[in-house]
């Protein structure tokens, strides 16, 4: 899977990296054509309910991810938050995560226990440039596939301390090794990302999650030329909140499924999605 990854980056053009919470939504983003799966820390902690405060556990995130490779020929870029903790659980988690099947990971400069980004009023505390410096170290010397790809984020902007920092942050994680760049903003114009991409002078190509400036399209990013990968971090969780309410209301509003039933896949799309075509091959094969 990194080296599918490495291959589509060598490709020099924009990457479309969707966000999913389970194997079927991993799916569905494979069958519409994206580059890669974003196993998105806000999606899973909002699959159970909670809010995303380092409070889903490496291992519950493993799962999915593990889970998510094993039905989907996408590679998956998985997000670990601040790695679990220090530059030696860095070491732990890059081997688990490369063992579970993930082509990525993006690893953020915020100290743990983090506090989502696009809270509005979050405790934003980031690490020492230097103690960043050496998680990405560990994780670099960690992987085993040197295809693996380490992205660096860094929070900068989130936590509002302007341009300049970030800037200084970004070279020196590259200079640390850092494949790419993530630079993150919660401004609900696509300005203090643009003005961070013109003014960067590195090598590293750059990764957006524009949750917050949705008007920064594809042609958008794509005219400012060195942005590689682009997230769509909580499309698929908030697709599904928007559909299971608009259907839930329905039901109870009319009074049963009868006017739902024709505007909701059949039983058979799930079925398809389900594979139970090959579990009918097995069965005529094997049981006698
Ligand atoms: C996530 O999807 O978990 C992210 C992106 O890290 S954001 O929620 O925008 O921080
Ligand atoms: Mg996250």
């Amino acid at each position: 899977m990194a080296s599918i990854l490495r291959g589509k980056l060598n490709e020099s053009r924009l990457l479309h990296v969707m966000a999913a919470h389970s194997p079927l939504s991993a799916k569905l983003a494979e069958e519409t054509g994206f580059d890669g799966i974003w196993a998105s820390g806000f999606e899973l902690s909002a699959l159970y309910g909670l809010p995303d405060l380092s409070f889903i556990s490496m291992t519950q995130h493993l799962d999915m991810v593990r889970a998510m490779s094993g039905f989907t020929h996408l590679p998956i870029v998985a997000d670990i938050d601040t790695g679990f903790g220090n530059a030696i659980n860095v070491t732990h988690a890059i081997a688990e995560y490369e063992r579970a099947g993930a082509a990525a990971v993006v690893i953020e400069d915020k100290t743990f226990p983090k506090v989502s980004s696009l809270a509005i009023t979050g405790r934003q505390e980031l690490l020492r440039i230097e103690e960043f410096q050496g998680k990405i170290s560990a994780a670099l010397a960690t992987r085993r596939d040197p295809n693996f790809v380490v992205i660096a984020r860094t929070e900068a902007l989130i936590a509002g301390l302007g341009e300049a920092e970030a800037l200084k942050r970004a070279a020196a994680y590259e200079a640390a090794g850092a494949d790419m760049i993530l630079i993150h903003s919660k401004q609900n114009t696509p300005d203090e990302v643009e003005s961070f991409v013109r003014a960067w002078s590195g090598d590293a190509p750059i990764v957006i999650v524009p949750t917050a400036y949705p008007e920064m399209n594809e042609g958008r990013i794509s005219a400012l030329g060195k942005i590689r990968m682009v997230i769509y971090g909580n499309h698929a969780i908030r697709a599904s909140v928007t559909a299971m309410k608009d259907v839930f209301a329905r039901i109870r509003r009319d009074g049963g499924i009868h006017t739902v039933n024709k505007d909701i896949v059949p039983v058979e799309e799930i079925f398809r999605l389900q594979g139970m075509d090959r579990v009918k091959l097995v069965e005529k094969q094997f049981l006698r």
